[in-house]
């Protein structure tokens, strides 16, 4: 590691504020252009401990940057991972204060909830659904820190992958039920279809970056644990929305899920 656990937790703090005061920053490799990969994860666990001691419940996971058209629209190659909140859960339907954040994005996910505990390294898309419980359509509203989304991989895990809120919600379905490869997605914002997909687009199969996650767990002598709910990555370009709009996701058998901009 490159950077003192004093400056970890600085960056933290100062992230995590712009998050909650929905305030842009330029990134922080700007300042810190040796920081590591082990620097960033830092700086993400300790956004993670801070919340935690203020009583906020970390509800899930999710990997990010895992389809080709996302890793093409940041500019990147390397999928990311991250946390998920209860102040970030969305029900289906509902509304999301646009004035809470600073540039929110909407992207259609498969969502994964999983019955067993899984741990790298080694995990591959076989155990990932040996483990799941049942698969959902979700869409996570994201929302990074970094002015006009511009940052590198190191600065967006620092910035807990941009997160900011999901929702899940239509038909969940057993794994054997649904070829997540070929299953198709069709998001529409205000009445408009505005992307449209494969399940396919995340890695070629979206167990694959549960199973990716897995490893990048593993790795840190962690697991994902029994029943945690996790985002498996936008299947398309994230859309930008505003106040006024709405958005429904259709995935092919498994129903729809939506929410609305205020
Ligand atoms: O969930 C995601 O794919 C987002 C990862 C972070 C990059 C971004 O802000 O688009
Ligand atoms: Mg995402």
């Amino acid at each position: 590691m490159k950077l003192d656990q004093a400056t970890i937790a600085r960056l933290a703090e100062y992230l995590e504020t712009c998050e909650l005061e929905a305030r842009d920053t330029p990134k922080i490799t700007d300042e810190y252009p040796d920081m590591d990969w082990d620097d960033a994860y830092a700086i993400q666990d300790s956004i993670r401990a801070r919340k935690i001691a203020r009583g906020t419940r970390i509800v899930g996971l999710k990997a990010g940057l895992t389809s080709f058209a996302k890793m093409k629209q940041m500019g990147v190659e390397t999928p990311v991972f991250g946390f998920i909140t209860d102040y970030g859960s969305i029900p289906d339907g509902g509304e999301v204060k646009v004035s809470e954040l600073i540039h929110p994005k909407i992207e259609p996910e498969i969502a994964f909830v999983m019955k067993r505990a899984l741990k790298g390294p080694g995990c591959h898309i076989g155990a990932v659904l040996a483990a799941t419980d049942f698969v959902i359509p979700g869409m996570e509203v994201i929302d990074s820190r970094y002015r006009d989304f511009k940052f590198d991989l190191k600065s967006v895990i620092a910035d807990n992958t941009s997160s900011a809120r999901f929702v899940v919600g239509g038909l969940p379905q057993a794994v054997s039920e649904v070829d997540l490869r070929t299953v198709g997605i069709v998001m529409e914002k205000n009445g408009e279809p505005v992307a449209f997909g494969a399940g396919a687009a995340v890695l070629g199969h979206p167990a694959a970056a549960i199973a990716a996650l897995a490893n990048h767990l593993g790795a840190r002598g962690e697991e994902i644990p029994a029943g945690a709910l996790i985002l498996s990555g936008g299947i398309t370009e994230a859309v930008a929305v505003q106040a006024g709009d709405s958005v429904t996701l259709r995935v092919q058998g498994m129903g729809s899920v939506s929410i609305r901009f205020k």
